[in-house]
């Protein structure tokens, strides 16, 4: 007889309930940003842990993917909660880099070219086949998003390797400068609450010129990107977090807004009508006969030189309603 089921054997209806609960270990996954709200332009840092019973845990792997209001993947990663010291991983991606059409390894590349990128994948598990969905993900060298795709999904066997190239044609309204690729392999996509097999792999291309370069990532937990100045679509992104650990499944999601702070005539640009429109009201304050909720963008009930700063930190800025 085990020591639990004889300790269940002294205790009473009520006490065995609470032991049950007790003796279950609570694997969570912990997801934030730094804001609930961003302006377009801003940088955005998604921060996640992993705890069993509320201590946090360093050797874990997080799958984060944010969704757009598109409803589509706009970032996709594997992040660590701290230096994972063993790569028993059951499926593993052994290479990843960038070539030609023909497979020539190639790192550079100009807009309207199309860049492929190579990626081999192996379940090294030597007993049993695993549902693998890999993912892409790319960020410009200003730290904002490309592109966010799965290449493909499939049952790999034990043992199987499975070698894919991907093209990936860079449109001229590319940002220059160093590029970077993250190919995550997930049982599925975050968003359905799958979980990361082994580590990201990383590699860097360039779009016509080696500079500039991308801010370095946190090594561990975090995620950060920019929200592109022009023409990001605002709305609702949400956030979604998966881990599995100890053999839990544990998932978290989160939503965070994107607007365009300057834009007081909706029309998807900040310009000078926006100025104008902050000025015709300036000095007033809620309640006010004359009171434009829009031209508070400094949102603190009055309209005053930080409305007019806002506007003009903005500037320039397009979006997408
Ligand atoms: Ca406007």
């Amino acid at each position: 007889m085990t020591y639990a089921a004889l300790c269940l054997l002294l205790l009473s209806g009520t006490e065995i309930a609470r032991l049950v609960v007790i003796a279950e270990t609570v694997v969570q996954v912990g997801l934030v940003t730094d804001k609930q709200v961003y302006d377009v332009g801003n940088t955005v840092q998604i921060s996640t842990n992993v705890m069993v019973d509320g201590t946090p845990v360093t050797d874990a792997l997080v799958a984060v993917e944010v969704v757009s209001p598109y409803n589509n993947s706009y970032l996709v990663r594997t992040v660590k909660t701290g230096e994972i010291p063993n790569g028993n991983w059951k499926v593993q991606i052994l290479d990843l880099h960038t070539c030609d059409f023909q497979g020539h390894p190639k790192m550079s590349f100009n807009t309207g070219e199309v860049t492929y990128i190579f990626v081999v994948v192996k379940n090294v598990d030597t007993l049993l086949a695993h549902h693998v969905k890999m993912a892409l993900y790319v960020q410009f060298s200003d730290d904002t998003p490309f592109a966010a795709f799965y290449p493909f999904e499939m049952n790999v066997e034990a043992g199987q390797r499975v070698n894919n190239t991907v093209s990936l044609p860079i449109p001229a309204s590319a940002v220059i400068g160093e590029t970077q690729v993250f190919a995550s392999v997930f049982s599925d996509s975050p968003a359905k609450g799958g979980a990361a097999y082994s580590p990201e792999r990383t590699v860097s291309f360039y779009i016509n010129s080696t500079t500039p370069t991308p801010t370095p990532q946190p090594q561990y937990s975090n995620i950060t990107y920019r929200i592109p100045s022009n023409d990001a679509k605002l709305g609702n992104y949400t956030v979604f977090a998966a881990s599995f650990y100890q053999n839990t499944l544990a998932t978290r999601q989160l939503t965070f807004q994107v607007v365009l702070l300057g834009d007081v005539v909706k029309d998807g640009v900040v310009d000078m009508r926006d100025v104008q429109a902050v000025l015709a009201v300036f000095g007033s304050k809620a309640g006010d006969a004359n009171w434009n909720p829009n031209a508070d963008v400094f949102k603190d009930g009055k309209i005053n030189m930080r409305d007019v700063a806002t506007v003009c930190n903005d500037y320039g800025k397009t979006a997408k309603y």
